[in-house]
């Protein structure tokens, strides 16, 4: 597979934005998808983080099942995490979101109150990597759409503040993704879960890896009921060249946006590509 590299100037023009923003708010969300919650894991966070407070949200919960839910609610738990899993679509989740950050902002004005100063909106920034939801969820949570959030990856492209109410204000902001991805078959996955700029990967090649990560998965069955095209013993690479035969002409492109966009959006069923790994 050739690999996944992609650091467009908007990306780098927004992480350093971001780095600055970081310092002037009292909370970051940090949004993942819940289908690869560690590959959506941007790993500088942290450093830029420092002390601050981050709260942990999992997006795109519809697209997992509820056991798995669990898992990773257990597996983040032992962590001494606390996940927030949300729906960005249907705003299932956003409450306890909004709780949560109010209660960040009682300590944060109990500070100020301390040093004569008067009371104020907590803010936040809402960060992850591109397409995972943040922009729909600030929608969800001021029950309106305010900022863009669509289906492509890159949709945000400046920092935005919002005023969700007399307490609580929300940064959102572009999509960001590491200068280089260490982690190839993590990049795959963003890319599989369009966490990432479409101009980054080749539809066909990422198209043929789902596959294969479907049969690894032992989920092949996905394809048997959606295409009536059973896996059997092929390959990635067969699979799809069979498919594009039967359904669509011979155009190996058609099949491969198809399967992913199947995919995508939920018609394979959900399928989460990641697992708690065991904690050891
Ligand atoms: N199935 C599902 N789709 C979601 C969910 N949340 C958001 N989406 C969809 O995901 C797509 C991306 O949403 P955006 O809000 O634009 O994502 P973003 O993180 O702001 O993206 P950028 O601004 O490009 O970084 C949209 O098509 C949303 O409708 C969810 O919980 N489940
Ligand atoms: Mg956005």
């Amino acid at each position: 597979m050739s690999l996944i590299q992609w650091y467009p100037g908007h990306i780098a023009k927004a992480e350093k934005q971001l780095k600055e923003q970081i310092k002037q708010v009292d909370l970051v969300l940090e949004v993942r998808d819940a289908r690869i919650p560690l590959a959506s894991h941007h790993p500088q966070i942290k450093s830029w983080l420092g002390t601050k407070p981050k709260l942990l949200v999992i997006n795109r919960v519809d697209l997992i099942e509820e056991e798995v839910r669990q898992q990773w609610l257990h597996w983040f738990r032992q962590r001494g995490e606390e996940p927030y899993f949300t729906n960005g679509k249907t705003g299932e989740g956003v409450r306890a979101i909004s709780k949560a950050a109010q209660l960040v902002g009682v300590k944060v004005n109990e500070k100020r109150r301390s040093r004569g100063l008067l009371p104020r909106a907590v803010r936040a920034v809402v960060i992850g990597f591109p397409n995972v939801g943040k922009s729909a969820l600030i929608n969800r949570l001021l029950n309106r759409k305010v900022v863009a959030s669509a289906r492509r990856a890159g949709v945000t492209r400046q920092l935005r503040w919002v005023r969700l109410s007399e307490d609580l204000e929300l940064l959102d902001a572009p999509g960001i993704i590491p200068v280089k991805l260490e982690n190839q078959r993590d990049a795959v996955k963003l890319a599989i879960c369009e966490d990432i700029g479409e101009a980054a990967y080749d539809n066909q090649l990422i198209a043929i890896t789902l596959v294969d990560l479907l049969a690894e998965l032992a989920r092949e069955k996905v394809l048997t009921s959606r295409y009536n095209l059973a896996l059997d013993r092929m390959t990635g690479e067969e699979y799809l060249e069979k498919l594009a035969v039967i359904r669509y002409q011979g155009e190996k492109e058609k099949a491969a946006m198809a399967l992913l966009n199947d995919f995508r959006t939920g018609n394979l069923g959900a399928i989460n590509l990641e697992f708690p790994p065991s904690n050891d």
